[in-house]
């Protein structure tokens, strides 16, 4: 009986930890952004849909400079030092065209901007 009792725990314990991970989110898609050389975002335009999460693989192949990305809509901000790469999740809750800027000073003038177009 004890040993029951301790397989069926054990199952719950299983359980809960799958649907934690699936939840209500929808499904995570993987795209990859350099930034720079020079002041540019590569792709430009990123696209998806609403119940989507994008987890954006960023690469700074800039020698000395400094970028960061900002999607403001989303809250979302990653910044990278020349030669360095990270990643951030965007939870796409709403549809529409969002501004992704580089907010170091002076990058976002010298054009170094981009689209996230979500569509639903
Ligand atoms: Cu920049």
């Amino acid at each position: 009986m004890k040993r029951l009792i301790v397989t069926l725990v054990m199952l719950l314990a299983t359980a809960a930890l799958a649907a934690g991970c699936g939840g209500s989110s929808g499904p995570t898609r993987e795209i990859a952004v350099t930034m720079g050389p020079d002041m540019v975002f590569t792709p430009a335009e990123i696209t998806g849909t609403v119940g989507e999460t994008l987890l954006i693989r960023l690469t700074n192949a800039d020698v000395t400079l400094e970028h960061d990305m900002v999607i403001s809509a989303f809250g979302a901000r990653v910044r990278l030092f020349a030669g360095q790469s990270g990643s951030m999740t965007v939870k796409l809750k709403k549809a529409g065209e969002f501004e992704v800027l580089c907010t170091l000073p002076g990058h976002t003038e010298a054009g170094m901007v981009g689209v996230l177009k979500v569509t639903k």
